[in-house]
C-alpha cells in the first residue's frame, strides 16, 4: 500500500528548540523580560508571530507594530546565526534509517513545519533530498493546532489525509493531525502527547515492523 508519511522538522528531525531557545531568550532579556526553558517549552510548534505575542504578554509588555516586526527580524537573524553553524551530526538518532525505509518502500514523505527556515534547516543537514514534498511556514496562513499544513502536505503527496501518517513532537501539532483526520504519532513523552494515537520517545524506538503495519494497515 501506498500512505503518506508527513513529519514536524523541529523536535522531530533535528533540535532546533535550543537555538529557538537562545534567540528569543536574548530578545526578551533586551527587552528587560525573564524568559525561562519552560515558558520556551510552551513556543513549541508556535509561529514567530505568536512566539513573540506570548512574550511580550508573559512581561506585560507591548510594542507598537514597527518595533514589533524589528524584533520579530532581529530574533531571526540571531536565530539564523546558530543555523548556519549546523550539519548532519544534528540530525535526531535513526531519524535517516526511518527516512530510507520509508524511501525503500515507496512511501511518499513530505515535511509539515510551522518553520519559515525549514528548507535552510533541511539544506544545513543534507535532508533536503529525502522529501517528496515541503509544507512550512511560507506555505501556510494558519498556525498549528489547525491542521492546513498537514492538509497541503497530503495534497501534495497525492494521498487522502486517512492514509497520512504524521511524527510530531508539540501538542498543537498533534492536534493538528487529528484534526486532519490523520494517524498521529507523537515524538516525546507521553504526559505531554496523551492525544496521539501512538507515543514513543524518540525514533529509536520505532521498529521496522511498526513501519511496516502502519503502511499495510
Ligand atoms: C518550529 C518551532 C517553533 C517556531 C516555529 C516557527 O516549528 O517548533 O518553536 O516558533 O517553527 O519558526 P521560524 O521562526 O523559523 O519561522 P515546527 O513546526 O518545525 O516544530
Ligand atoms: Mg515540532
Amino acid at each position: 500500500k501506498t500512505k503518506g508519511f508527513i513529519f514536524d522538522l523541529d523536535g522531530v528531525i533535528v533540535d532546533t528548540a535550543k537555538y529557538h531557545f537562545l534567540a528569543w531568550k536574548k530578545l526578551a532579556n533586551d527587552l528587560g523580560i525573564d524568559f525561562t526553558e519552560e515558558e520556551n517549552e510552551q513556543l513549541k510548534g508556535v509561529s514567530r508571530v505568536k512566539s513573540l505575542e506570548k512574550i511580550l504578554a508573559w512581561g506585560n509588555k507591548t510594542l507598537s507594530e514597527k518595533d514589533f516586526n524589528a524584533q520579530m527580524a532581529k530574533k531571526n537573524e540571531d536565530y539564523l546565526s546558530h543555523i548556519a553553524k549546523m550539519d548532519e551530526s544534528e540530525i535526531l538518532p535513526d531519524v535517516p534509517k526511518v527516512l530510507n525505509f520509508l524511501s525503500e518502500n515507496n512511501q511518499p514523505i513530505s515535511l509539515g513545519s510551522a518553520s519559515k527556515n525549514a528548507r535552510t534547516i533541511l539544506e544545513r543537514v543534507n535532508l533536503k533530498e529525502q522529501f517528496n514534498a515541503i509544507v512550512d511556514g511560507n506555505d501556510v496562513t494558519k498556525a498549528k493546532p489547525d491542521p492546513e499544513v498537514f492538509l497541503i502536505a497530503a495534497k501534495l503527496l497525492n494521498v487522502a489525509p486517512e492514509n497520512c501518517i504524521v511524527f510530531e513532537d508539540s501538542v498543537a501539532g498533534v492536534e493538528a493531525a487529528n484534526v486532519a483526520n490523520m494517524i498521529s504519532i507523537g515524538i516525546g513523552s507521553k504526559d505531554v502527547l496523551g492525544h496521539a494515537k501512538y507515543v514513543f520517545n524518540n525514533f529509536t524506538e520505532i521498529s521496522e515492523e511498526f513501519i511496516e503495519k502502519l503502511i499495510n494497515e
